[in-house]
């Protein structure tokens, strides 16, 4: 692609050609072909272009530099302890073109909580880039305070995503920020507003509320924030954003919460949702839309209500069919026509209060079809159970999933290591190119958002009850995506063919849950993992973390990722 080569560092490049772009989000590199009316062009790509097969070589390197540090923060005009990127919660986003080369300098400057890191980076592929992954236990020791970590990443997918720690409880901290990957879309829109985060939040911290997660169970949070903000009782400001009538925007959602399944809504506006996580998909109108933790949508908002009102309420509504939040009625936001953004009188749509998915709305737009399993299923029932030391703990196939920042799978990898300790929870898929399925079910009526790293998934089977042959598998083009809900008493069946060597992690994003264990990970083609580690990087990290875990006595109390 000569026209990017010519750019250079875009990051910092001025749009030599036409910039058909009304949104102010810098960098982006001008696209030939991708205009307001054509969002489907993308250059000589476009949105049929399937990113598996190829991606643009845009000869362009983007490169951020994120600093993570501990903060006073009042979101909601309530002071508590945080942690931040760049001193903002959600913290800088970082945008690229599909194609680029992304490298994130991550800085460690967490030195009052003396708190380890590592950045993930949710849902992109890393193919063959496993060690850049960011999850800490599993593709690197955790960064200590003082320290840096660089992440260089091919921007292989695009559209919205999001970078978090993958350190004990920290994105639920404030560690975590947009990604938005420039390329082609299912449906033309005018303006690109950007990412819009759903949070959770409560006056106490995350590591302080854990302790009563553990021991009487998911504690009711205090509130939630849109893109970082809300009120509670006289405190705080409200997520707004002015609409002009005629002008279509898209919205990039995200579910960052540590426990709560949102359904989103803009009162008397539909939605067109054209992405589930990073897949575009054919377009479809919805009134409310269903967002588990971890998940992402694409949605276009036309502003064509200013004859019904100039204020209506943005909600992003807890679902109490599985977490508590004492201000569930109230996290919103004001959508205004006009100058100012004045308290709305408008009513929410009827919903019907559930932890639902939107599987049955999903077709992507660039159709495949699922393979046979090379081998049987695999079969991962997920339960509880209550430690010795009287602390809830989940297991998939009756293990707690538990490792070693010291000691993480790659390390291993890299030491000739075969056997694995049980509670690393490892499943070995040695074979290129196969397809896998994994059955996880629950007897017990809580569901969970499941997250695989390293791939899209297929959602081959989605429901209430028990799984057993009878059920149909959907291979025609399932829905494909990084995080889909494991239903209450149910199941949730996902193919992924083994294409990316490396260690994987899947687990559930409720970050309890991650932290009391409910976590496997996957050694796809162990045999083709060394010659795709940086060793030098991976060893002088964990000698660092090493020495500073020792000096400064810390101690690992949870699941390890
Ligand atoms: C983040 O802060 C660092 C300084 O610590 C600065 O160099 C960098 O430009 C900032 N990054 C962004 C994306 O704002
Ligand atoms: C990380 O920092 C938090 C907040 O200060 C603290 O409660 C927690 O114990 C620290 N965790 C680790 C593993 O250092
Ligand atoms: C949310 O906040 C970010 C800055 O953190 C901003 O870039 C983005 O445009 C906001 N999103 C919306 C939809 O207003
Ligand atoms: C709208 O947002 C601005 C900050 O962007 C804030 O100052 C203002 O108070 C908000 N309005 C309301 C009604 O909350
Ligand atoms: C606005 O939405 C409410 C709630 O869905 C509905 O009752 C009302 O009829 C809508 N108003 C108009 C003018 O569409
Ligand atoms: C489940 O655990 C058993 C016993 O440890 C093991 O033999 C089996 O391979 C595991 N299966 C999966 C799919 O993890
Ligand atoms: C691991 O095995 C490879 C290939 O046999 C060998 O070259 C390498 O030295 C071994 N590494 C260690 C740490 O034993
Ligand atoms: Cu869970």
């Amino acid at each position: 692609m000569l026209l990017y080569g010519a750019l250079g560092v875009a990051a910092f490049a001025g749009c030599a050609t036409s910039f058909p772009f009304a949104s102010n989000l810098m960098p982006r590199a001008a696209c030939n072909g991708n205009t307001l009316s054509t969002r489907s062009e993308w250059c000589d790509y476009s949105i049929n272009s399937d990113p598996a097969d190829a991606i643009p070589d845009t000869g362009v390197t983007r490169e951020y530099w994120l600093e993570l540090t501990d903060v006073t923060v009042a979101p909601d005009g309530v002071y508590r302890s945080a942690m931040a990127v760049n001193g903002s919660i959600p913290g800088p986003t970082l945008m690229a073109d599909w194609g680029d080369t992304v490298i994130v300098h991550v800085i460690n400057s967490l030195s009052t909580s003396n708190n380890g890191t590592s950045i993930h980076f949710h849902g992109l592929w890393q193919l063959d880039t496993n060690d850049q992954d960011g999850v800490s236990s599993i593709t690197q020791c955790p960064t200590p305070p003082g320290e840096s970590m660089t992440y260089t990443w091919r921007a292989t997918q695009y559209g919205s995503t999001w970078y978090h720690s993958h350190f004990a409880l920290q994105a639920w901290q404030g560690i975590f920020g947009g990604i938005i990957i420039n390329g082609p879309a299912t449906s033309n829109y005018d303006e690109d507003l950007g990412m819009l985060f759903l949070n959770d939040w409560d006056h106490q911290t995350v590591d302080e509320l854990y302790l009563s997660a553990e021991t009487i169970g998911p504690p009711t949070l205090d509130n939630g924030l849109i893109n970082g903000t809300n009120t509670y009782e006289d405190g705080g400001y409200r997520y707004n954003t002015s609409f002009t009538s005629g002008t279509s925007y898209l919205i990039r959602l995200v579910n960052a919460a540590v426990d709560t399944h949102w359904k989103f809504m803009i009162d008397n506006h539909t939605m067109t949702v054209i992405a589930s996580d990073l897949v575009p998909i054919t377009p479809y109108e919805a009134t409310v839309v269903d967002i588990g933790m971890g998940q992402r949508y694409d949605i276009i908002v036309t502003a064509d209500q200013a004859n019904v009102a100039n204020n209506f309420w943005m909600r992003a509504i807890p679902q109490s069919a599985c977490s508590d939040n004492d201000n569930a009625d109230d996290i919103r936001g004001i959508v205004y026509y006009g100058d100012t953004a004045d308290t709305p009188t408008t009513s929410a749509y009827d919903y019907e209060d559930a932890c639902a998915d939107e599987t049955a709305n999903i077709v992507p737009y660039i159709s495949k079809t699922v393979g046979s399993a090379a081998s049987a299923n695999l079969d991962e029932p997920a339960s509880i159970m209550v430690s010795s030391e009287n602390m809830f703990r989940w297991m998939l196939n009756s293990t707690t999933f538990v490792a070693e920042w010291k000691n993480p799978t790659l390390m291993q990898v890299m030491a000739n290591t075969t056997t694995f300790e049980t509670s690393n929870a490892v499943v070995q898929l040695p074979n290129a190119d196969e397809w896998v399925y994994v059955v996880i079910s629950t007897t017990l009526a809580v569901p969970h958002p499941i997250h695989l790293h390293g791939h899209d998934f297929y959602v081959i089977a989605q429901g209430a009850g028990t799984y057993d042959d009878n059920v149909a598998l959907k291979l025609d083009n399932p829905p494909r995506r990084d995080t889909a809900m494991l239903p209450a008493s149910g199941y949730l069946v996902l193919a992924f063919e083994t294409n990316n060597p490396g260690a994987w992690l899947m687990h559930c994003h409720i970050g309890w849950h991650t932290s009391e264990g409910f976590a496997m990970q996957f050694i796809e083609q162990y045999d083709a993992i060394a010659a795709l580690t940086n060793n030098d990087v991976l060893a002088n990290n964990c000698a660092a973390w090493s020495l500073f875990s020792k000096s400064a006595s810390i101690e690992q109390d949870d699941s390890g990722v």
